[in-house]
């Protein structure tokens, strides 16, 4: 029987269905990520992977699975974890989980945004402290959204899932995408502009572009400084896409207002000064967890496995 790898413990039904289908599950039974020399060792004549954003398949990886493996399918829409050329060399494809975990994305986009914008994490702590004086006039100003303007740094999916949201709040859209993206500029009448005129104008500025060798730091100290004082930082893609030791930077020295991440340049380590700062708002990369989304994408995982191994067209192929 071909065997499967899963690499962590999964919400159902990925394992289940795979044993339905006759096939027989090695399922790495923790929720931490299982240590690399585990991880090929337990990958050695496995027809399929399915790997998590934290694990790097690669050569060594492919490799060590050996000749029987055909398919790598990740649990994530974003793959720059893989090799995609090493996968291609080995006949190996790759599938992902694209369109279930927009709006979870989205949502929890929203909730950093909001959370950034009304200084809902400084409160909080200032209740729990015990150290609130009572109301005050001036107390923990934050930023008006209506009226303000958002932009958005990628608009495929999950940036325009961000955009209709916007819409409710009343605020401008501006983004920047390589195309332009119909379903913003006509009904949410939002302005594609290129990132030099974006970045002075925004009061929000959110990341929704995948990490590839081109957006490595795409945000950095000459980009951070190009934005408003006053501005909002929000990531909920890939923490490379910022330069988060630049980001420090900048909010140490009040030449920007805010940040809401989710994402991190080297999960699970902070940049040092991060956690430190009052004016951020940390979450460990919860983009896609709700229940339903997490169950939708161990669906997928399983039909992209069963796809590839059955010999047909996996549903939602990289590679
Ligand atoms: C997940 C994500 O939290 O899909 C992605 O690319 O970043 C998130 O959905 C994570 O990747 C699950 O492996």
């Amino acid at each position: 029987m071909p065997r499967v790898l899963i690499t962590r413990r999964l919400p159902p039904p990925a394992a289940e269905r795979l044993v339905q289908a006759g096939l027989t599950v090695d399922l790495v039974d923790q929720d931490d990520p299982p240590p690399r020399a585990v991880l090929l060792e337990r990958a050695r004549g496995c027809a399929a992977l399915i790997t998590m954003l934290s694990e790097r398949v690669d050569a060594e990886l492919l490799d060590a699975a050996g000749s029987p493996l055909r398919v790598v399918a990740n649990y994530a829409v974003g793959y720059n974890n893989i090799d995609l050329d090493a996968c291609r060399v080995r006949g190996v494809r790759v599938t992902n989980t694209p369109g279930v975990l927009t709006e979870a994305t989205a949502d929890l986009t929203w909730a950093l945004l909001l959370a950034a914008a009304r200084r809902v994490v400084e409160g909080d702590r200032l209740m729990r402290t015990g150290t609130w004086s009572g109301w005050q006039p001036q107390q923990l100003l934050g930023l008006e959204l209506h009226g303000a303007v958002l932009g958005l740094v990628g608009a495929g999916r999950i940036g325009a899932a961000v955009a209709r949201r916007a819409a409710g709040f009343g605020m401008r859209i501006l983004y920047t995408d390589p195309q332009p993206r119909a379903e913003l500029d006509g009904p949410l009448r939002a302005q594609r502009v290129p990132l030099s005129e974006l970045l002075p104008q925004v009061d929000v500025l959110s990341l929704h572009v995948p990490l590839t060798p081109q957006t490595r730091h795409l945000i950095g100290a000459r980009e951070l400084a190009q934005l408003k004082p006053t501005a909002l930082l929000i990531n909920t893609a890939r923490g490379p896409v910022i330069d988060e030791r630049a980001l420090v930077a900048a909010l140490r020295a009040g030449r920007l207002a805010a940040a809401g991440l989710d994402v991190y340049e080297e999960e699970p380590r902070l940049a040092p000064g991060l956690a430190e700062l009052p004016n951020v708002v940390l979450l460990p990369h919860l983009g896609s967890a709700t229940v339903t989304t997490r169950q939708r994408m161990s669906a997928m995982v399983a039909d992209n496995v069963l796809g590839v191994l059955d010999g047909r067209e996996p549903p939602n192929a990289v590679v």
